[in-house]
């Protein structure tokens, strides 16, 4: 059976998430980032750096939650959560993919490292420069998005994919940090994929 290594609120999320979108079995082995069961000579054989998630199908040991959910969409074609490989709609998969990740994840982080600072570092000019610079950016990225959601209910083609399960994670984030203000597009699909029975599955417990 595949095993997830995972913790709750952390990017282990969105691979859990796809595997109860998928129905599939797994056996999730659940690490307190606390207690620092991620730095235990068993689990750097797993995962060199110590993070989550990392999944064990098999012979196959992957690191990073994009491919994760990448290799867990493709590993399962009948439950149609991937565009099938040459079609029209794979390219936009891969760029909805690579566009939460690379372009929309890095600021997000830079909005949650501040959330998370402590006041007086809050205070500092130099920070609310690099802020304020980090907030031009995402409104740019964000409108990307929003354009590319007009007239629709999922980023590809009508349906549900893993691409939405790894755009809505961070939204979900950016939601939380009060970064979608003025994007009710956005809010509006953060809510409809947050209520998912596949999400409730995933933070529970
Ligand atoms: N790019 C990696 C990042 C993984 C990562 O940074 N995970 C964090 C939790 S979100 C972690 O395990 N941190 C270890 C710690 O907090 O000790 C991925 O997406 O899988």
């Amino acid at each position: 059976m595949m095993k997830l290594y995972f913790s709750p609120r952390t990017r282990a999320t969105r691979a859990r998430w796809l595997l109860e979108e998928l129905g599939v079995p797994y056996e999730l082995v659940k690490l307190d980032l606390a207690r620092q069961e991620n730095s235990t000579p068993a689990y750097l054989a797993v995962h060199p750096l110590g993070e989550v998630p990392a999944l064990v199908d098999g012979e196959v040991t992957l690191l990073e939650s994009l491919a994760i959910c990448l290799y867990l969409a493709d590993r399962f074609p009948e439950k149609h959560l991937a565009p099938l490989i040459g079609s029209a709609e794979r390219g936009p998969y891969y760029q909805w993919m690579a566009f939460a990740e690379v372009s929309l994840e890095p600021v997000v982080m830079a909005f949650y490292r501040h959330a998370q600072s402590p006041e007086e570092k809050k205070a500092s000019a130099h920070l609310n420069e690099e802020l304020a610079q980090h907030r031009t950016r995402l409104a740019a990225v964000l409108d990307v998005i929003n354009v590319g959601l007009v007239g629709r209910e999922f980023l590809i083609g009508g349906a549900f994919t893993a691409a939405d399960v790894v755009m809505a994670s961070l939204l979900h984030l950016a939601n939380t940090l009060k970064l979608l203000d003025g994007h009710p597009r956005l809010v509006e699909y953060v809510k409809r994929h947050t209520q998912r029975p596949a999400v409730r599955k995933a933070v529970s417990g």
